[in-house]
């Protein structure tokens, strides 16, 4: 998430949704109202202080450059952004690079090119990416899945408790979510109540 996610300050909801079991936080600015430039880069810092604080890697969505004048453990990229390759040579071999793939012929290209994770969605309908794809259900999850990749899938896209088991039973190793998060009434609460779905299908 980013700041145009949130209802109260980001720092104060990562903090939360730490307290409520998140594992892993993307810094995805992006959006009406989004910050840029400097306020942009101060509010990275934040954020990636709390998780170094907290032992959560901290990535950061499109913004290669951003992820390495940050020292950030990683990036997520779409299939508009630079290829693969390329960033996996800026980055190096030790950094997470996470790729969206909307199709198996993605995927292939993606795990050459050095993906350490798929980004699978939108499972479900949602309001925060504005170009999103129509929705899709899990059914590139369940055909990755099948097809025997072995990096961790992670679903993407309208994930709330009601539905993230679907998501885990039909390949995913995770979920990522926003919304569901960083608009509850209680993010830790939230953030607790998506951990323990996804952990009652993992055991
Ligand atoms: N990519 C596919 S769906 C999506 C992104 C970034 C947005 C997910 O947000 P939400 O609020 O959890 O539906
Ligand atoms: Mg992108």
């Amino acid at each position: 998430m980013g700041s145009p996610n949130c209802k109260d300050h980001p720092v104060r909801v990562l903090q939360e949704a730490i307290e409520g079991g998140i594992t892993l936080y993307q810094f995805r600015e992006k959006g009406i109202g989004a910050l840029t430039g400097d306020q942009k880069l101060e509010l990275a810092r934040q954020l990636q202080q709390l998780c170094r604080e907290n032992h959560i890697p901290f990535i950061i969505n499109d913004d290669i450059s951003l992820a390495i004048s940050l020292n950030a453990d990683g990036v997520h990229i779409g299939q508009d952004d630079e290829p693969v390759e390329e960033v996996r040579k800026k980055l190096g071999e030790d950094k997470i690079i996470g790729v969206s793939v909307h199709s198996y012929d993605e995927a292939v290209t993606a795990l050459k090119g050095g993906a350490d994770y798929f980004g699978i969605g939108p499972v479900f309908p949602t309001k925060t990416k504005e170009d999103a794809k129509p929705s899709n259900g899990t059914k590139l999850i369940e055909e990755l899945r099948h097809k025997e990749f072995s990096i961790p899938i992670v679903g993407i896209g309208g994930i709330t408790a009601d539905n993230a088991g679907s998501v885990i039973t039909a390949g995913a190793d995770g979920v990522s979510v926003i919304t569901a998060i960083s608009h509850a009434p209680s993010v830790t609460e939230a953030a607790k109540s998506l951990r323990k779905s996804v952990l009652e299908i993992r055991s």
